[in-house]
């Protein structure tokens, strides 16, 4: 089945002339890592893939190689092949594509809930696109090196939590062995992306703790970062990253929920993280959103207060 899969995408890859390859929207260090060893991945089979994120790079991402060449434009319609990274949907993907339709486009991802938007649609239960990337270099028989190495390893590392979420397996494991072997630093990694916060983000840390409430006996940790935070913190979107794994840390907790008001696009974001039993997916879902069982979000409009009720109140029933 996967390697059925796997040389239709591999055929597509050999006719086509002019390749896109791009994140999602908000782009993490899975569709980031993923989208950059992919592209040194065709590079060595003689392509010229262009990479696209509409969404800026976060600074703890620049050091990935290869990051300068990734461009805020593009035209889908100059392409003949759009591979799609790490996006469950069309609508988590920049809004450039909302025209192309299926048939230009491969669609690797690895949420359970993707809407199997492309031609050839690779989905995988895996922890992260980086796996997929990995097992696709395999079948071209692309030899890897310690550049496309640090692309996968952080695409593991980030959507593993540090190889400690359930998504974490011996292949994972096994995939990371190899790129330490191709002399990537675990330390230099996760310091890079880890250890490298700024001060607007740490001060956005300090206001989602001194926020934080605790209800349902306190299986249940939420936050809401208003408008006015942001101002007083000077936070911008990147600073959000992990932001929430504190929540989750909290003893008892089971769901953590952040909730932020995106005010230049007039809009609500909600995430959630659940330890060990709550379907937080199955929560998006209801919201609109979507994801994965123990991390998942929606945006939605309207009120603060009402929204901030309807979610904690949805999640108490979903207990
Ligand atoms: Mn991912």
């Amino acid at each position: 089945m996967k390697k059925n899969i796997l040389s239709e995408i591999k055929k597509r890859i050999q006719k086509a002339n002019k390749i896109l390859l791009s994140t999602h929207i908000d782009p993490d260090g899975d569709t980031l890592g993923s989208m950059l060893a992919l592209h040194l991945i065709l590079k060595k089979m003689g392509k010229k893939p262009t990479m696209f994120s509409g969404d800026p790079v976060p600074d703890i991402y620049r050091f990935l190689p290869s990051v300068k060449l990734i461009k805020n434009l593009a035209s889908p319609e100059d392409f003949d092949l759009i591979i799609a990274l790490d996006a469950g949907s069309l609508g988590r993907l920049d809004p450039i594509f909302k025209n192309s339709g299926p048939e230009k486009i491969v669609n690797i991802d690895h949420h359970s809930d993707n809407t199997r938007y492309g031609k050839i649609n690779y989905i995988a239960k895996v922890s992260c696109v980086g796996e997929q990337i990995y097992a696709l270099a395999k079948h071209l028989k692309v030899s890897l090196d310690k550049n496309i190495g640090v692309c996968l390893y952080v695409a593991i590392m980030t959507d593993t939590g540090n190889f400690k979420y359930d998504n974490t397996t011996a292949e994972t494991f096994a995939i990371a062995e190899e790129m330490l072997k191709l002399g990537v630093s675990p330390d230099k990694t996760a310091n890079a992306v880890y250890e490298n916060r700024s001060w607007p983000a740490i001060k956005l840390l300090a206001a989602a703790l001194e926020n934080a409430q605790s209800t349902a006996e306190g299986k249940i940790i939420y936050t809401v970062i208003t408008k006015e935070i942001l101002v007083n913190t000077a936070a911008h979107n990147q600073d959000f990253t992990g932001l929430i794994d504190h929540l989750r840390a909290i003893r008892g907790a089971e769901v953590a929920i952040l909730i932020r008001e995106d005010h230049e696009k007039n809009r609500v974001k909600i995430n959630f993280r659940s330890k060990s039993y709550v379907d937080v997916q199955k929560i998006s879902k209801e919201l609109g959103g979507g994801g994965h069982s123990r991390a998942a979000g929606a945006i939605m409009h309207g009120d603060l207060l009402q929204i901030v009720n309807q979610v904690v109140g949805l999640t108490t029933a979903a207990l």
